[in-house]
């Protein structure tokens, strides 16, 4: 039987295991990402592991959230990094040179190559052929330190993609189609394989963007074959040598088949507040924006604001709305300055920003109380604009741009003959090129030791499981709680990245300020959730948090991939309710693990007994393999790897 293309990839790098979906495989890393909200714990663990050098074909560091530096903690956080890039042999990317998977992408994206990165969007070059997996920090400092990922095999799905986009509809509405078919659930376990004769028709940057947001759907990865357009794309970045042609055997078989056709779709938005909620634009045309901003690891890329640019030629956005453009990368920035179509766009009323990941994640540009921000970002989670109560919608840059000019969401098609255009078009440059002095190659690292500021911490450890596990209910959750609930971004917040006593006091505030006080005084228990729990990013704050405060299990319905291997490496014990149990638990119950949970746990046991209030009694279910297992009841990943080095 021929193999698909994520098959064949991971066979290539396949050092334990079998490619059974549901398995567990391990497989060799060749390049790792992270950044700097992620990166401070990365290096921490590393440190903590005693690991040396990334072993690595390449790492990269970039500091790309909170480049604004609000306080000297970023700024330290910032010197941290470029230290331990320094110090352990990685490439440093300076803050303000661009978003990690923008400028991973132009600079070292390598086709059939595997990519782990401590960053929910790390599947971004999944475009380019590459297979990219997001993951918590401290797989990735495994990883580095040359261990193998291990992951479950997910089961390959095949998206394909016929007919050819017409004028307005973008590659954002391709991804958006697919979340308003499958929500923000419906690729978990899975990775979306593209392919069919739509494909030669988009880009590669159109590409990336269909995988960056293949997250949002909750997949393991997004990947499509090389072709040509790959190969002339890599050409005009200079790097024509990294093409390799590869793609599924002719007799690939996936588990499953969805077919879009690229004709069909329109200009798409995500309304408020998850980015699932799709409706077609002109369902909400009509609605008064204050504020547009074009940017993101999503759209970010200089081929995405070309267009928006050809719009605003000549014209002025309208008086009522404030229109924001934060290029991806510095690169971008540098090409559409030197072009004229910065001084365009700012002629037309643009505030030109600084490239980073900023609003997307509540840092400056906080949406005005009771108004509507449209966005060409990836996610809309309640909240993580700033502002707690946001409207924030999701839609291309032809559809952003097209509400700044007309100062209300409006289908651009309704605005082409005003426009003059019948569509801007995607095009690509030339050649890129630009902002190359902000990256910082590892044999030219200006550090070699580690710079620590006062507010770079230690990473608390958690001791072995015990054989009694209880505690209560400390707090009762919904459905599709992100890590924005858990931990969330925004300026105040994210200084404490490298600091997790002082981060904790933030847990779980956004659901119920109490929370860490509440946590702490009762000295144990367990969160409770419904489906999805811990959607979104891939930070590993969101499990060692509750950690820190004595939290020792989660009880939902289901977890979302990234979340679930945080907790087992925080040795906190994930187990899966049914609904009934789910509706059944209130918040304060008295819950108490039945069977003797650390032995249990080591055993292989798959079911739990779980008594409530010493009054009625259910069952939960632990899906973990016997590595997870083992990591589980040693405290955690950080403890377990620790015991095995000392061991050997
Ligand atoms: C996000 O988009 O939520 C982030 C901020 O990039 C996170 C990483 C983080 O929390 O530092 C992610 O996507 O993993
Ligand atoms: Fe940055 Fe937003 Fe992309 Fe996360 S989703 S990497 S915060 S731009």
């Amino acid at each position: 039987m021929g193999q698909t293309l994520t098959e064949k990839i991971l066979d290539d790098h396949l050092v334990d295991g079998e490619l059974v979906p549901g398995e567990e495989i391990g497989i060799e890393i060749d390049q790792a990402l992270t950044q700097d909200t992620t990166g401070t714990l990365v290096w921490l663990q590393f440190e903590a592991l005693d690991l040396e050098e990334a072993q690595t074909e390449l790492a990269a560091q970039y500091c790309d959230h909170q480049t604004y530096q609000f306080d000297f903690k970023n700024t330290d956080d910032h010197r941290f990094l470029r230290s331990a890039a320094g110090k352990y042999g990685a490439y440093f990317s300076r803050p303000g040179n661009g978003i990690c998977h923008q400028v991973h992408k132009e600079h070292f994206a390598k086709p059939g190559k595997t990519m782990l990165g401590s960053d929910s969007h790390t599947p971004t070059p999944g475009g380019l052929g590459e297979l990219a997996i997001g993951a918590g920090g401290l797989d990735l400092a495994v990883a580095m330190g040359g261990g193998a990922y291990y992951i479950e095999m997910p089961e390959i799905v095949n998206v394909r993609l016929e007919g050819e986009l017409p004028s307005w509809a973008t590659a954002k509405d391709v991804i958006l189609e697919l979340l308003r078919r499958l929500t923000v659930k419906g690729g978990v376990g899975k990775v979306l394989e593209f392919s069919g004769p739509g494909v030669e028709s988009l880009t590669v940057p159109e590409r990336t963007t269909i995988t960056n947001m293949g997250t949002e759907l909750g997949a393991t990865t997004s990947i499509f074959p090389t072709d040509e357009e790959t190969k002339d794309y890599l050409e005009r970045l200079g790097r024509g040598e990294d093409y390799v042609e590869i793609g599924p055997d002719e007799d690939a078989e996936y588990a499953d088949q969805i077919t879009v056709d690229l004709s069909d779709l329109e200009p798409l938005i995500a309304t408020p507040s998850m980015p699932d909620n799709i409706v077609p634009v002109r369902e909400v045309a009509g609605e008064d924006v204050e504020q547009v901003i074009i940017g993101s690891c999503t759209n970010g890329a200089y081929e995405d604001i070309l267009p928006s640019a050809k719009m605003l030629e000549g014209r002025e956005i309208d008086p009522t709305t404030e229109m924001i453009v934060a290029p991806g990368s510095k690169q971008a920035s540098e090409m559409l300055a030197r072009e004229g179509w910065a001084s365009e766009m700012m002629a037309a009323g643009v505030n030109f920003s600084e490239s980073t990941c900023g609003a997307c994640i509540g840092i400056g540009h906080v949406p005005a109380s009771d108004s509507v921000s449209l966005r060409t970002f990836n996610r809309n989670f309640e909240g993580r604009s700033g502002l707690e109560d946001d409207k924030v919608y999701l839609c291309s840059p032809e559809v952003a741009t097209a509400a700044a000019i007309a100062g209300e969401i409006v289908d651009p098609r309704d605005l082409a003959d005003e426009l003059g255009m019948d569509d801007p078009g995607f095009e690509l440059p030339e050649e890129y090129y630009g902002a190359d002095t902000d990256i910082i190659e590892p044999e030219n690292a200006v550090d070699d030791e580690l710079i620590k500021g006062p507010n770079i911490g230690e990473v608390p450890l958690k001791d072995p499981m015990d054989e009694r596990l209880e505690g209560s209910a400390l707090l009762k959750m919904d459905d599709n709680i992100t890590t924005d609930h858990i931990i969330p971004a925004t300026q105040d917040i994210l200084m404490y990245r490298s600091n997790v006593p002082k981060l904790s006091e933030f847990t779980l505030s956004r659901v119920d300020e109490t929370f860490a006080d509440r946590a702490l005084e009762a000295d144990g228990g367990f969160l409770v959730a419904g489906e999805n729990y811990g959607q979104g990013s891939s930070r590993e704050h969101a499990a060692l948090c509750p950690m820190y405060l004595g939290v020792e299990g989660v009880l939902a319905q289901s977890f979302a991939r990234i979340h679930k291997a945080n907790l087992f490496n925080f040795g906190l014990l994930p187990l899966e309710i049914d609904e009934e149990t789910y509706e059944k638990i209130e918040q304060g119950d008295d819950i108490e693990i039945v069977e003797d949970v650390a032995g249990a746990v080591r055993s292989g046991a798959e079911e739990f007994t779980v008594r409530v209030n010493d009054e009625w009694e259910a069952t939960a279910t632990l899906d973990a393999s016997d590595r997870e297992r083992e990591i589980l009841a040693d405290g955690g990943k950080l403890p377990h790897t620790k015991m095995k080095y000392a061991d050997a």
